[in-house]
Protein backbone atom coordinates (compact mmCIF):
# COMPACT_ATOMS: atom_id res chain seq x y z
CA UNK A 1 0.00 0.00 0.00
CA UNK A 2 0.83 3.44 -0.19
CA UNK A 3 3.03 4.92 2.59
CA UNK A 4 3.13 8.48 4.34
CA UNK A 5 0.90 9.65 7.07
CA UNK A 6 -2.58 8.59 5.17
CA UNK A 7 -4.84 5.94 6.83
CA UNK A 8 -4.91 2.31 5.14
CA UNK A 9 -8.25 3.19 3.42
CA UNK A 10 -6.47 5.81 1.95
CA UNK A 11 -3.71 4.26 0.82
CA UNK A 12 -6.79 1.23 -0.35
CA UNK A 13 -8.31 4.06 -2.32
CA UNK A 14 -5.42 5.89 -3.82
CA UNK A 15 -4.23 2.16 -5.45
CA UNK A 16 -7.61 1.27 -6.63
CA UNK A 17 -8.02 4.17 -8.60
CA UNK A 18 -4.43 4.25 -9.53
CA UNK A 19 -5.42 0.50 -10.87
CA UNK A 20 -8.86 1.60 -12.55
CA UNK A 21 -6.83 4.53 -14.44
CA UNK A 22 -4.01 2.15 -15.91
CA UNK A 23 -6.93 -0.32 -17.05
CA UNK A 24 -8.50 2.41 -18.25
CA UNK A 25 -5.99 3.27 -20.66
CA UNK A 26 -4.48 0.04 -21.74
CA UNK A 27 -8.33 -0.97 -22.46
CA UNK A 28 -8.32 2.23 -24.78
CA UNK A 29 -5.54 1.87 -26.49
CA UNK A 30 -5.67 -1.61 -27.50
CA UNK A 31 -5.17 -1.86 -31.25
CA UNK A 32 -6.42 -5.50 -31.99
CA UNK A 33 -8.77 -8.06 -30.22
CA UNK A 34 -5.19 -9.47 -29.07
CA UNK A 35 -4.44 -6.92 -27.00
CA UNK A 36 -7.68 -6.32 -25.49
CA UNK A 37 -7.44 -9.96 -24.26
CA UNK A 38 -3.99 -9.55 -22.90
CA UNK A 39 -5.54 -6.45 -21.19
CA UNK A 40 -7.93 -8.75 -19.48
CA UNK A 41 -5.15 -11.35 -18.33
CA UNK A 42 -3.18 -8.09 -17.08
CA UNK A 43 -5.68 -6.36 -14.88
CA UNK A 44 -8.73 -9.10 -14.72
CA UNK A 45 -6.74 -12.49 -14.77
CA UNK A 46 -8.31 -14.70 -12.04
CA UNK A 47 -5.07 -15.91 -10.80
CA UNK A 48 -2.50 -13.10 -11.33
CA UNK A 49 -4.54 -10.00 -12.64
CA UNK A 50 -3.53 -6.61 -10.77
CA UNK A 51 -7.31 -6.30 -9.56
CA UNK A 52 -7.04 -9.41 -7.70
CA UNK A 53 -3.54 -8.46 -5.84
CA UNK A 54 -5.04 -5.14 -4.92
CA UNK A 55 -8.54 -6.94 -3.76
CA UNK A 56 -5.94 -9.15 -1.69
CA UNK A 57 -5.04 -5.68 0.52
CA UNK A 58 -8.68 -5.62 1.90
CA UNK A 59 -7.71 -8.34 4.42
CA UNK A 60 -5.30 -5.53 5.87
CA UNK A 61 -7.90 -3.14 6.29
CA UNK A 62 -9.26 -1.78 9.61
CA UNK A 63 -12.79 -3.91 10.71
CA UNK A 64 -14.88 -0.10 10.93
CA UNK A 65 -13.88 0.79 7.47
CA UNK A 66 -13.85 -2.25 5.36
CA UNK A 67 -17.45 -1.93 4.86
CA UNK A 68 -16.20 1.62 2.76
CA UNK A 69 -12.99 0.01 1.15
CA UNK A 70 -15.62 -3.35 0.33
CA UNK A 71 -17.35 -0.93 -1.70
CA UNK A 72 -14.95 1.18 -3.43
CA UNK A 73 -13.11 -2.04 -4.84
CA UNK A 74 -16.83 -3.24 -6.31
CA UNK A 75 -17.28 -0.28 -7.69
CA UNK A 76 -13.68 0.04 -9.54
CA UNK A 77 -14.01 -4.01 -10.51
CA UNK A 78 -17.33 -3.13 -12.36
CA UNK A 79 -15.61 0.17 -13.73
CA UNK A 80 -12.64 -2.15 -15.22
CA UNK A 81 -15.16 -4.61 -16.26
CA UNK A 82 -16.73 -2.04 -18.41
CA UNK A 83 -13.58 -0.68 -19.30
CA UNK A 84 -12.94 -4.33 -21.31
CA UNK A 85 -16.67 -4.27 -22.66
CA UNK A 86 -15.99 -1.37 -24.19
CA UNK A 87 -12.57 -2.36 -25.87
CA UNK A 88 -14.30 -5.77 -26.63
CA UNK A 89 -17.50 -4.08 -28.61
CA UNK A 90 -15.05 -1.50 -30.39
CA UNK A 91 -13.58 -5.25 -32.16
CA UNK A 92 -16.88 -6.73 -32.47
CA UNK A 93 -17.48 -5.77 -36.14
CA UNK A 94 -14.05 -6.66 -36.93
CA UNK A 95 -14.21 -10.40 -35.33
CA UNK A 96 -17.73 -10.69 -37.18
CA UNK A 97 -15.87 -10.00 -40.03
CA UNK A 98 -13.08 -12.71 -38.85
CA UNK A 99 -10.42 -10.20 -39.86
CA UNK A 100 -8.59 -11.02 -36.64
CA UNK A 101 -8.85 -14.79 -37.27
CA UNK A 102 -6.49 -16.28 -39.72
CA UNK A 103 -8.50 -19.04 -40.69
CA UNK A 104 -11.33 -17.53 -41.83
CA UNK A 105 -12.45 -17.55 -45.07
CA UNK A 106 -15.03 -15.47 -46.44
CA UNK A 107 -15.03 -16.83 -50.03
CA UNK A 108 -17.27 -20.22 -48.43
CA UNK A 109 -20.60 -20.14 -48.57
CA UNK A 110 -22.67 -19.46 -45.62
CA UNK A 111 -25.20 -21.34 -44.17
CA UNK A 112 -28.88 -21.08 -45.84
CA UNK A 113 -31.49 -21.60 -43.17
CA UNK A 114 -34.64 -22.59 -44.47
CA UNK A 115 -37.78 -20.85 -43.21
CA UNK A 116 -40.97 -22.90 -42.56
CA UNK A 117 -44.64 -22.49 -44.21
CA UNK A 118 -47.91 -23.39 -43.24
CA UNK A 119 -49.02 -26.49 -45.11
CA UNK A 120 -51.22 -26.31 -48.03
CA UNK A 121 -54.22 -27.21 -46.38
CA UNK A 122 -53.77 -24.66 -43.63
CA UNK A 123 -53.15 -22.32 -46.10
CA UNK A 124 -56.34 -22.99 -48.06
CA UNK A 125 -58.42 -23.17 -44.98
CA UNK A 126 -57.17 -19.33 -44.14
CA UNK A 127 -58.09 -18.56 -47.41
CA UNK A 128 -61.62 -19.97 -47.34
CA UNK A 129 -62.20 -18.74 -43.87
CA UNK A 130 -61.36 -15.56 -45.16
CA UNK A 131 -63.62 -15.79 -48.30
CA UNK A 132 -66.41 -16.70 -46.12
CA UNK A 133 -65.60 -14.27 -43.20
CA UNK A 134 -65.64 -11.02 -46.39
CA UNK A 135 -69.54 -12.76 -46.76
CA UNK A 136 -70.43 -12.62 -43.25
CA UNK A 137 -70.15 -15.99 -42.11
CA UNK A 138 -68.36 -16.60 -38.61
CA UNK A 139 -66.02 -19.88 -37.91
CA UNK A 140 -67.94 -22.52 -35.71
CA UNK A 141 -66.53 -25.44 -34.43
CA UNK A 142 -67.41 -28.91 -33.29
CA UNK A 143 -65.59 -32.12 -32.18
CA UNK A 144 -64.05 -34.89 -34.21
CA UNK A 145 -65.31 -37.71 -32.25
CA UNK A 146 -69.24 -37.07 -32.20
CA UNK A 147 -72.14 -39.25 -31.18
CA UNK A 148 -75.14 -40.42 -33.12
CA UNK A 149 -77.24 -37.80 -32.90
CA UNK A 150 -74.93 -35.06 -33.86
CA UNK A 151 -73.80 -37.30 -36.72
CA UNK A 152 -77.00 -38.85 -37.82
CA UNK A 153 -80.52 -38.62 -35.78
CA UNK A 154 -80.93 -34.75 -35.59
CA UNK A 155 -79.38 -34.56 -39.04
CA UNK A 156 -82.42 -36.83 -40.49
CA UNK A 157 -80.78 -40.34 -40.58
CA UNK A 158 -82.86 -42.90 -38.58
CA UNK A 159 -80.94 -46.02 -37.36
CA UNK A 160 -81.89 -48.23 -39.90
CA UNK A 161 -80.55 -45.55 -42.72
CA UNK A 162 -77.83 -47.08 -44.81
CA UNK A 163 -75.24 -44.23 -44.26
CA UNK A 164 -75.25 -45.58 -40.89
CA UNK A 165 -73.61 -48.89 -41.67
CA UNK A 166 -70.14 -49.64 -39.96
CA UNK A 167 -68.61 -50.26 -43.08
CA UNK A 168 -69.19 -46.50 -43.93
CA UNK A 169 -67.84 -45.13 -40.80
CA UNK A 170 -65.30 -44.96 -37.97
CA UNK A 171 -66.91 -46.56 -35.09
CA UNK A 172 -65.28 -46.68 -31.98
CA UNK A 173 -65.64 -49.26 -29.94
CA UNK A 174 -63.56 -48.13 -26.88
CA UNK A 175 -65.96 -44.99 -26.34
CA UNK A 176 -68.72 -47.09 -26.16
CA UNK A 177 -68.11 -49.16 -23.69
CA UNK A 178 -66.87 -46.27 -21.42
CA UNK A 179 -70.77 -45.37 -20.67
CA UNK A 180 -73.04 -46.84 -23.19
CA UNK A 181 -73.25 -44.76 -25.57
CA UNK A 182 -72.19 -45.13 -29.39
CA UNK A 183 -69.36 -42.83 -30.86
CA UNK A 184 -67.76 -42.52 -34.59
CA UNK A 185 -65.42 -39.97 -35.68
CA UNK A 186 -67.18 -37.31 -37.68
CA UNK A 187 -67.81 -38.52 -41.20
CA UNK A 188 -69.29 -34.66 -42.00
CA UNK A 189 -69.31 -31.28 -40.95
CA UNK A 190 -73.16 -31.53 -41.39
CA UNK A 191 -72.56 -32.20 -37.18
CA UNK A 192 -71.67 -28.58 -36.48
CA UNK A 193 -74.75 -27.26 -38.15
CA UNK A 194 -76.48 -28.89 -35.30
CA UNK A 195 -73.98 -27.95 -32.80
CA UNK A 196 -74.63 -24.66 -33.62
CA UNK A 197 -78.56 -24.80 -33.93
CA UNK A 198 -79.23 -26.28 -30.76
CA UNK A 199 -77.19 -23.36 -28.95
CA UNK A 200 -78.40 -20.31 -30.85
CA UNK A 201 -81.55 -18.69 -32.69
CA UNK A 202 -81.58 -17.15 -35.99
CA UNK A 203 -80.30 -15.47 -37.99
CA UNK A 204 -77.37 -17.60 -38.16
CA UNK A 205 -74.12 -17.46 -40.72
CA UNK A 206 -71.72 -19.74 -39.89
CA UNK A 207 -69.20 -21.58 -41.85
CA UNK A 208 -67.23 -24.94 -40.38
CA UNK A 209 -63.73 -26.11 -41.42
CA UNK A 210 -62.26 -29.18 -39.92
CA UNK A 211 -61.62 -32.73 -40.66
CA UNK A 212 -64.19 -35.68 -41.06
CA UNK A 213 -63.07 -39.43 -41.59
CA UNK A 214 -64.62 -42.32 -43.57
CA UNK A 215 -63.19 -45.58 -44.61
CA UNK A 216 -62.41 -44.61 -48.45
CA UNK A 217 -59.72 -46.61 -50.03
CA UNK A 218 -56.85 -43.89 -50.54
CA UNK A 219 -56.75 -43.15 -54.58
CA UNK A 220 -55.87 -39.80 -56.10
CA UNK A 221 -59.45 -38.18 -55.05
CA UNK A 222 -59.77 -39.58 -51.69
CA UNK A 223 -58.62 -40.01 -48.59
CA UNK A 224 -60.04 -41.67 -45.03
CA UNK A 225 -59.37 -38.31 -43.62
CA UNK A 226 -60.01 -35.22 -45.37
CA UNK A 227 -61.51 -31.91 -44.47
CA UNK A 228 -64.78 -30.36 -46.15
CA UNK A 229 -66.31 -26.66 -45.06
CA UNK A 230 -69.66 -26.44 -43.76
CA UNK A 231 -71.54 -23.14 -44.43
CA UNK A 232 -74.68 -22.67 -42.70
CA UNK A 233 -77.89 -19.78 -43.21
CA UNK A 234 -80.47 -19.48 -41.78
CA UNK A 235 -82.92 -16.81 -41.93
CA UNK A 236 -86.41 -15.70 -43.29
CA UNK A 237 -86.36 -16.14 -46.28
CA UNK A 238 -83.48 -17.76 -47.42
CA UNK A 239 -83.65 -20.13 -50.64
CA UNK A 240 -82.14 -21.64 -53.02
CA UNK A 241 -81.38 -18.06 -54.62
CA UNK A 242 -79.91 -17.29 -51.63
CA UNK A 243 -77.59 -20.76 -51.63
CA UNK A 244 -76.44 -20.57 -55.28
CA UNK A 245 -75.83 -16.08 -54.86
CA UNK A 246 -73.39 -17.47 -52.30
CA UNK A 247 -71.64 -20.22 -53.62
CA UNK A 248 -71.23 -18.18 -56.92
CA UNK A 249 -69.60 -15.16 -54.63
CA UNK A 250 -67.75 -17.89 -52.89
CA UNK A 251 -66.28 -19.48 -56.26
CA UNK A 252 -65.68 -15.74 -57.92
CA UNK A 253 -63.25 -14.83 -54.74
CA UNK A 254 -61.58 -18.24 -54.71
CA UNK A 255 -61.26 -19.29 -58.42
CA UNK A 256 -61.78 -15.84 -60.50
CA UNK A 257 -64.78 -13.78 -61.82
CA UNK A 258 -65.49 -15.98 -65.15
CA UNK A 259 -65.76 -19.33 -62.91
CA UNK A 260 -69.51 -20.43 -63.58
CA UNK A 261 -71.49 -22.63 -60.90
CA UNK A 262 -74.19 -24.79 -61.28
CA UNK A 263 -76.72 -26.85 -59.32
CA UNK A 264 -78.17 -30.14 -60.49
CA UNK A 265 -80.74 -32.64 -58.11
CA UNK A 266 -79.07 -34.96 -55.59
CA UNK A 267 -80.43 -36.61 -52.35
CA UNK A 268 -79.00 -35.72 -49.05
CA UNK A 269 -81.25 -36.89 -45.59
CA UNK A 270 -80.90 -33.46 -44.05
CA UNK A 271 -81.78 -31.08 -47.46
CA UNK A 272 -85.03 -30.93 -49.43
CA UNK A 273 -84.38 -30.24 -52.09
CA UNK A 274 -80.67 -31.43 -52.23
CA UNK A 275 -78.21 -30.46 -54.96
CA UNK A 276 -74.90 -31.00 -56.20
CA UNK A 277 -72.49 -27.77 -56.93
CA UNK A 278 -70.11 -27.85 -59.57
CA UNK A 279 -68.38 -25.08 -61.44
CA UNK A 280 -66.91 -24.66 -64.77
CA UNK A 281 -62.79 -24.79 -64.52
CA UNK A 282 -60.25 -25.81 -67.20
CA UNK A 283 -63.01 -26.44 -69.89
CA UNK A 284 -65.13 -28.82 -67.35
CA UNK A 285 -67.74 -29.15 -64.70
CA UNK A 286 -66.22 -30.35 -61.29
CA UNK A 287 -67.90 -30.88 -58.03
CA UNK A 288 -67.58 -28.77 -55.56
CA UNK A 289 -69.60 -30.82 -53.10
CA UNK A 290 -73.80 -30.70 -51.63
CA UNK A 291 -76.09 -28.21 -50.63
CA UNK A 292 -79.57 -27.49 -49.88
CA UNK A 293 -82.31 -26.49 -48.80
CA UNK A 294 -82.80 -27.77 -44.86
CA UNK A 295 -84.86 -30.13 -44.62
CA UNK A 296 -87.74 -29.25 -42.05
CA UNK A 297 -87.01 -32.36 -39.83
CA UNK A 298 -83.71 -30.76 -38.92
CA UNK A 299 -85.60 -27.84 -37.66
CA UNK A 300 -87.61 -30.28 -35.41
CA UNK A 301 -84.95 -31.51 -33.90
CA UNK A 302 -83.24 -28.66 -32.91
CA UNK A 303 -86.72 -27.06 -31.97
CA UNK A 304 -86.67 -23.91 -34.81
CA UNK A 305 -89.90 -22.99 -35.85
CA UNK A 306 -90.12 -24.38 -39.83
CA UNK A 307 -92.97 -22.05 -40.33
CA UNK A 308 -91.04 -18.99 -40.24
CA UNK A 309 -86.82 -19.53 -40.75
CA UNK A 310 -85.68 -21.87 -43.90
CA UNK A 311 -82.07 -22.14 -44.18
CA UNK A 312 -79.34 -23.48 -46.82
CA UNK A 313 -76.75 -25.58 -46.01
CA UNK A 314 -73.75 -26.55 -48.04
CA UNK A 315 -70.24 -28.90 -47.33
CA UNK A 316 -67.25 -28.51 -50.08
CA UNK A 317 -64.10 -30.69 -49.74
CA UNK A 318 -61.12 -28.41 -48.91
CA UNK A 319 -58.82 -31.22 -50.31
CA UNK A 320 -60.21 -30.50 -53.54
CA UNK A 321 -60.59 -27.16 -53.61
CA UNK A 322 -56.70 -27.12 -52.74
CA UNK A 323 -56.17 -29.03 -55.46
CA UNK A 324 -57.71 -27.34 -58.40
CA UNK A 325 -56.07 -24.08 -57.25
CA UNK A 326 -52.70 -25.55 -57.16
CA UNK A 327 -52.81 -28.30 -59.88
CA UNK A 328 -52.00 -30.70 -57.35
CA UNK A 329 -53.39 -34.19 -59.35
CA UNK A 330 -53.04 -36.53 -56.40
CA UNK A 331 -54.74 -35.99 -52.92
CA UNK A 332 -51.99 -38.64 -51.41
CA UNK A 333 -49.43 -35.92 -52.02
CA UNK A 334 -50.72 -33.68 -49.32
CA UNK A 335 -50.57 -36.56 -46.59
CA UNK A 336 -47.31 -38.18 -47.30
CA UNK A 337 -45.10 -35.35 -45.69
CA UNK A 338 -42.53 -34.78 -48.47
CA UNK A 339 -40.86 -31.51 -47.89
CA UNK A 340 -39.78 -32.01 -51.91
CA UNK A 341 -43.72 -31.53 -52.46
CA UNK A 342 -44.22 -29.44 -49.55
CA UNK A 343 -42.07 -26.95 -50.65
CA UNK A 344 -43.78 -25.73 -53.64
CA UNK A 345 -46.89 -23.78 -51.82
C1 LIG B 1 -71.45 -34.44 -47.58
O1 LIG B 1 -70.57 -34.82 -46.83
C2 LIG B 1 -72.54 -33.56 -47.09
N1 LIG B 1 -72.44 -33.45 -45.65
C3 LIG B 1 -72.50 -32.23 -47.76
C4 LIG B 1 -73.71 -31.39 -47.49
C5 LIG B 1 -73.65 -30.44 -46.49
C6 LIG B 1 -74.86 -31.57 -48.25
C7 LIG B 1 -74.77 -29.67 -46.23
C8 LIG B 1 -76.00 -30.79 -48.00
C9 LIG B 1 -75.92 -29.85 -46.99
P1 LIG B 1 -70.43 -35.57 -49.70
O2 LIG B 1 -70.35 -36.93 -49.11
O3 LIG B 1 -70.80 -35.46 -51.12
O4 LIG B 1 -71.45 -34.64 -48.90
O5 LIG B 1 -69.02 -34.86 -49.47
C10 LIG B 1 -68.82 -33.51 -49.78
C11 LIG B 1 -67.49 -33.29 -50.50
O6 LIG B 1 -66.44 -33.86 -49.70
C12 LIG B 1 -67.36 -34.00 -51.83
O7 LIG B 1 -67.92 -33.22 -52.84
C13 LIG B 1 -65.88 -34.10 -52.00
O8 LIG B 1 -65.35 -32.86 -52.45
C14 LIG B 1 -65.39 -34.29 -50.58
N2 LIG B 1 -65.08 -35.70 -50.31
C15 LIG B 1 -65.94 -36.73 -50.07
N3 LIG B 1 -65.28 -37.85 -49.79
C16 LIG B 1 -63.97 -37.56 -49.85
C17 LIG B 1 -62.75 -38.32 -49.65
N4 LIG B 1 -62.74 -39.58 -49.27
N5 LIG B 1 -61.57 -37.67 -49.81
C18 LIG B 1 -61.55 -36.36 -50.14
N6 LIG B 1 -62.63 -35.59 -50.31
C19 LIG B 1 -63.84 -36.18 -50.19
Amino acid sequence: MAPGNSSPLESFVRELDALLEAARQSFGSASSLQQVEEARVAFLGAKSGRFKAAQKQLGQIPADAKPTAGQHLNRVKNEIQAAFDAAKARFATESFRGEADPTFDRTLPGTTSRLGRLHPITQTINELMDIMGRLGFSPAYGPEVEDERHNFEALNIPADHPARDPLDNFYLSVASKRDGETRLLRSQTSTVQIRVMENRQPPIRVISLGRVYRPDTADPTHYPMFHQMEGLMVDEHVNLATLKTVLQLFATNYLGASVPVRIRPSFFPFTEPSVEADYFWNGKWTEFGGAGIIDPNVFKAVGYDTERYTGFAFGLGVERLCMIRHGIIDIRNLYTNDVRFLRQF
